[in-house]
């Protein structure tokens, strides 16, 4: 079939941003927003006394200066500033049976939630609840369990620091260090994996540090998409002339051109800027390989010129005064051959030492990566193989250079440093401890998996969702339906309605919350919060909108509320700190000193950059050295190798935010309409006798040794597309359905979402 005879599926031949975008958002703002509304919350976003975008964590150097244009984030913030509203009449007219059956689509866009609401059984339905009596209600369950640690407190990372750090000491007073949090579904392989090679789970670069650079590698991320206020820096850096490498399956039309909306040249014209300069279609699953590869041509032209007399490729100085394991990777990536090295990448020899030529022949390099690198079997390591290849040429620790990775939500790096962790470390525990006066829980607790095995096996009894999905964004989804409607307690603080909500427990409960665009007024007056973007840098926050209900409460006001119901003896003055949040900052630089003095630093436009050791080449390791680390884990999963076998990857689509479905357009790949696509090379569908346009089932491969059913998702229909042999990639959160919950990166716990063993077929 040719693309004229599938519906919704067809080339799109434009760059990313340009004209396209600007109606994109001309139709989301219609879609969701009086017109009042829309042009006043868009103008204050990412400015000196407006609120942080909602959207990504990408850092905005214009919180200081104007108005950045960017497609996405007008979404997220039409998406939560929408005048649609679902209110306690509607929960009257649909039982949770029934609002069941809609899709996640449906589900959100029903609107902003108003009032908060109790479960009732015997009618099937949400009903109004009084905050006093619901608060009272759940502090009951929580105070009745006979073991804190049969209680889990999730956090999404659109939590404010002020929020996340009260929900951390909520947790902890009560005496859990139960934190999944969504970080665990996304960039843990950082936080793990760094720390042991640089000795910081977190970028090392700076926005500036793209002013300098010589060459940018971009591996498994989307910018178009899921970062586009880094569209901007990368247009700069290609106009120039800094290389640009990408290694990704997809070619993905933010990485290949954009045209700046900004731009009146770019606009008027129909012209675009090319952003990479050299794309390559890396296989799913075949990072290691290909960063092998990459380290392996560098060492080998490196001995090619120190034998003609020249001074070598590699940093030896740096080499040998800060780090440790050299002569380790020199023997591991000996022992890696190149034809391994191909047919696991899906790269040719020639490919991997040209880009190879391009990092050797700059002098200041970053590397920036997303999901396609973190969300594996061997994320971890693929993390540390990147960090490797920056440590052999000294580029992390200087100006212009450093690694990058692409956060997730736009506050989840700061989450995480303000306490959501299921392994505290002491000196934490210790000055939480001298600054509340309580004795922190010190043993592990459970990351996202760990949490959902728990539920699943009844061992943990209540769950308390700070925002997000939790039900809908984890692997396999009738598991984990199945475990959460054993719970004894569900808690949702939320802003909208999701499908999470409706997997009821014996009591369950939807508290609604202000959204970040909104204005938070609290006993001591009009409250700002702070976030921390991709690049450590923190900043105030404040909502300026009305907010979309006279019944929300602020997170901290909840989570305050929370501990108040469920801690009758609380050592914290939980009033105290809602009234006026500048004192819940003075707590956070307490129990965290680089924050401090933090009232004073955010006061100024743009904030500040938490302190990060790696820019005076100071390393936090075991060793007190970096360290270079190996793997012998080039393959992702040995069910890869059968011979049938295709690895899928899952991946956002241009109109979605996580679970948040805005529209089933993915307009840079050319799909409209719909999102049951499954995008595969073409010479793998004529191998299996199929085409462009069919029917298709997939079934996951998943040995536990059970012999247990398949998993299989069908009614799906095969796209013809530029993609590895041997790669296909599906929407996420939809093919979760294929995903196994014991498909994980032990060292992270973070899910293989992006290489499940499958198998295509022809729909029956
Ligand atoms: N608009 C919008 N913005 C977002 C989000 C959103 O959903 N919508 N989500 C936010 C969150 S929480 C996150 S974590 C980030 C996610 O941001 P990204 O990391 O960009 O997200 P993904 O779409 O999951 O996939 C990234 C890319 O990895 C590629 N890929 C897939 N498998 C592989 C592989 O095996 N190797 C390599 N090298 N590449 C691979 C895919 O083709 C895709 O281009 O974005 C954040 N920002
Ligand atoms: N197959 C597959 N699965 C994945 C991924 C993948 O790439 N592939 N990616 C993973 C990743 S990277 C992530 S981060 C997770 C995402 O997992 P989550 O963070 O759990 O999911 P979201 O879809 O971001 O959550 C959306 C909900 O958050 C609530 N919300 C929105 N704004 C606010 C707010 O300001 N406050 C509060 N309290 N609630 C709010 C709304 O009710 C909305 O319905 O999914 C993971 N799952
Ligand atoms: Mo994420």
């Amino acid at each position: 079939m040719s693309d004229d005879e599938v519906p919704g599926v067809g080339p799109y031949g434009g760059p990313a941003g340009g004209w396209g975008a600007l109606q994109a958002v001309a139709r989301a703002l219609k879609g969701q927003m009086a017109f009042a509304n829309d042009t006043k919350a868009l103008l204050r976003m990412n400015q000196p006394h407006g609120f942080d975008c909602p959207g990504c964590a990408w850092p905005d150097p214009r919180h200081t200066s104007s108005f950045e244009f960017c497609e996405n984030g007008a979404k997220a913030v039409s998406w939560e500033a929408t005048s649609k509203r679902v209110t306690p009449e509607f929960f009257a007219e649909h039982t949770v049976s029934a609002l069941w059956g809609r899709t996640d689509f449906e589900l959100e866009g029903e609107g902003r939630l108003t009032h908060p609401l109790a479960y009732d059984a015997a009618s099937d339905r949400y009903v109004e609840i009084g905050w006093d009596e619901a608060l009272a209600r759940i502090g009951a369950v929580l105070q009745a369990l006979p073991d804190p640690n049969q209680a889990e407190f999730y956090t999404s990372g659109r939590a404010s620091n002020e929020a996340a750090f009260l929900y951390q000491l909520l947790a902890r007073e009560y005496g859990t260090n139960n934190f999944p949090d969504c970080s665990n579904m996304c960039h843990e392989a950082t936080s793990v994996g760094l720390p042991v090679s640089i000795g910081v789970g977190k970028g090392t670069v700076t926005l500036e540090d793209f002013d300098h650079c010589d060459a940018i590698f971009c591996i498994g991320h989307n910018p178009g998409t899921n970062h586009p206020r880094m569209l901007s820096t990368l247009r700069e850096a290609s106009r120039r002339g800094a290389p640009i490498i990408a290694f990704n399956p997809l070619k993905e039309r933010g990485l290949e051109r954009f045209a700046a909306p900004q731009d009146p040249v770019e606009m008027a014209t129909l012209s675009s800027t090319p952003i990479a300069s050299a794309y390559y279609q890396v296989k799913v699953g075949g990072d290691a390989a290909m960063l092998h590869g990459l380290m392996k041509a560098l060492v080998e032209a490196d001995a090619r010129d120190l034998a003609a007399g020249g001074s070598g490729l590699l940093d030896r100085a740096f080499i040998a005064e800060h780090t440790v394991g050299f002569e380790a990777l020199l023997a591991d990536l000996e022992a890696a051959s190149w034809d391994q090295i191909e047919a696991k990448s899906g790269l040719g020899r020639g490919d991997l030492e040209a880009a190879a030529a391009v990092y050797a022949k700059a002098e200041r390099v970053i590397i920036c990566y997303g999901m396609g690198v973190t969300q594996h079997r061997h994320g971890t390591a693929n993390v540390q193989q990147i960090a490797n290849l920056l440590l052999l040429r000294g580029q992390i620790g200087k100006p212009g250079a450093g690694i990058c990775p692409l956060r997730g939500h736009s506050n989840v790096q700061g989450d995480r440093t303000v306490g959501i962790t299921e392994i505290p470390a002491k000196p934490f525990l210790d000055r939480l401890e001298a600054a509340f006066g309580f004795t922190p829980p010190a043993e592990k607790g459970h990351n996202a998996v760990e949490a959902i095995e728990a539920i699943c096996e009844g061992r943990s009894k209540a769950l308390i969702c700070l925002g997000g999905n939790l039900a809908v964004a984890m692997p396999d989804p009738e598991t984990v339906f199945e475990g959460m409607r054993k719970l004894d307690l569900a808690v949702h603080i939320a802003t909208k309605l999701n499908r999470s909500h409706l997997l009821t427990a014996r009591q369950s409960f939807i508290l609604p919350c202000l959204g970040r665009t909104e204005l938070d007024v609290q006993a001591g007056g009009r409250q700002a919060v702070t976030v921390e973007d991709s690049m450590s840098m923190v900043h105030a926050s404040r909502g300026g909108l009305k907010p979309a209900s006279e019944h929300l409460r602020s997170e901290p006001a909840i989570i305050a509320g929370l501990a108040k119901a469920a801690l009758p003896h609380s050592k914290v003055d939980w009033d105290g700190l809602v009234a006026d949040y500048d004192r819940i900052r003075d707590k956070i630089e307490q129990v965290f000193p680089d924050f401090a003095p933090f009232n004073e630093k955010i006061a100024k436009p743009g904030g500040f950059r938490l302190y990060d050791p790696t820019t005076e080449r100071k390393w936090r390791t075991p060793s007190g050295k970096a360290q270079f680390l190996v793997t012998s884990a080039l393959d992702e999963d040995p069910l890869m190798s059968r011979a049938d076998a295709l690895a899928l990857t899952t991946i956002r689509s241009h109109d979605q935010y996580n679970t948040t479905i805005y529209s089933l357009n993915d307009r840079y790949r050319g799909i409209t309409g719909r999102r049951d696509v499954v995008f595969v090379n073409a010479e793998d569908l004529a191998a299996r006798g199929l085409a462009h346009g069919d029917r298709i089932t997939l079934e996951a491969l998943f040995d536990d040794g059970q012999g247990e059913p398949a998993r299989t998702m069908t009614g799906l229909t095969a796209v013809a597309y530029a993609i590895p042999r041997g790669s296909i990639a599906a929407y996420y959160p939809e093919a979760n359905a294929l995903a196994h919950l014991a498909a994980y990166d032990p060292l992270s716990g973070t899910p293989s979402y992006k290489s499940i063993p499958v198998l295509l077929r022809a729909q029956a």
